[in-house]
């Protein structure tokens, strides 16, 4: 399947999407949003896809929406609708995909752009990334997720000064503040990052799926009820043909072979 917008190719496992903006900074247009969603409606329903990777070509990851398109909106035009159409179901596609998705953040991911690196569910980034909240330097409020997960992950009194300031956060200060799990030499992004995506497609990918479902419920709920949660999802990968692989393969002391179901 080839798109206008974005790169797809599967490999062992793993899918691996890039934004193909690149003289652009890769940045977001209405296509790019629904290229984006049909790659990860694909993936979720391919059962031989059991890892996806977002990355950017050439120097940028994603610089949010793309500016040059917004010359020829009317007094009518809805911000609300765009973003209902196109970048929330986008950063929630990737939210409910119940398969592992990381993020090798190559260059300045920005506005919208952030909110789709932190839509992931690991990052990796290169010494030259920069992560740049964008919206209030143009004079909007964050979206696609932005202020849902920057407070979370770096903590509310420093999301309000990134926000309020479009302070750009540089890698080993996104990797200090717990923004990404790694910082990768550029030239070694992609190899690091590809070798966690197949490690990932060969391990047990129901449970990660179904961890990934667990870890969703738990920013919205009570102890009480996230390990009532936990009690109930285990009846499932308790099932699963990867756990009895898991406990034989224990028993046997070989490795483990995993299928992801
Ligand atoms: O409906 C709605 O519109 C609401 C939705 C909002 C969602 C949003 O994402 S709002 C935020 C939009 N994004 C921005 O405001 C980011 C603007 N860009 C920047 O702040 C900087 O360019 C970056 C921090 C991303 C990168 O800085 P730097 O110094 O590394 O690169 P640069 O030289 O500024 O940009 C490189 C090229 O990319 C340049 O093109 P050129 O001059 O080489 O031909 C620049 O124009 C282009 N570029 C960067 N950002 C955008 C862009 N082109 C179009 N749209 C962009 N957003």
């Amino acid at each position: 399947m080839s798109y206008q917008t974005i790169l797809v190719e599967q490999n062992k496992g793993v899918v691996e999407i890039t934004l193909n903006r690149p003289e652009k900074y890769n940045a977001l247009t209405s296509q790019m949003a629904f290229d984006m969603m049909d790659a990860i409606k694909k993936a979720t329903r391919d059962s031989t896809a059991r890892a996806v990777l977002i990355t950017g070509a050439g120097r940028g990851f994603c610089a949010g929406q793309d500016l040059s398109e917004t010359d020829n909106r009317d007094e009518n035009y809805s911000f609300r609708n765009h973003l209902l159409k196109t970048y929330n179901p986008m950063a929630m596609a990737i939210r409910q995909l119940e398969k592992p998705v990381i993020v090798a953040v190559n260059g300045a991911a920005a506005g919208a752009g952030l909110g789709l690196a932190l839509a992931g569910d690991i990052r990796y980034a290169s010494e030259k990334a920069k992560f740049v909240p964008a919206f209030i330097g143009i004079g909007l409020v964050p979206d696609t997720g932005v202020s849902y997960w920057l407070p979370r992950l770096i903590g509310p009194t420093r999301a309000a000064e990134v926000l309020f300031t479009n302070q750009h956060i540089s890698a080993s200060q996104a990797l200090d503040w717990g923004l990404v799990n790694k910082v990768c030499e550029p030239d070694a992004l992609m190899d690091e990052v590809r070798a966690l995506a197949h490690k990932l497609a060969h391990s047990p990918t129901l449970a990660i799926g179904v961890t990934k479902r667990m870890l969703n419920h738990s920013l919205g709920v009570s102890f009480a009820d996230q390990i009532d949660y936990e009690a109930y999802l285990q009846d499932v990968t308790g099932r699963s043909e990867d756990y009895s692989e898991g406990v034989t393969a224990f028993q046997e002391k070989r490795a483990p072979v995993f299928k992801g179901r």
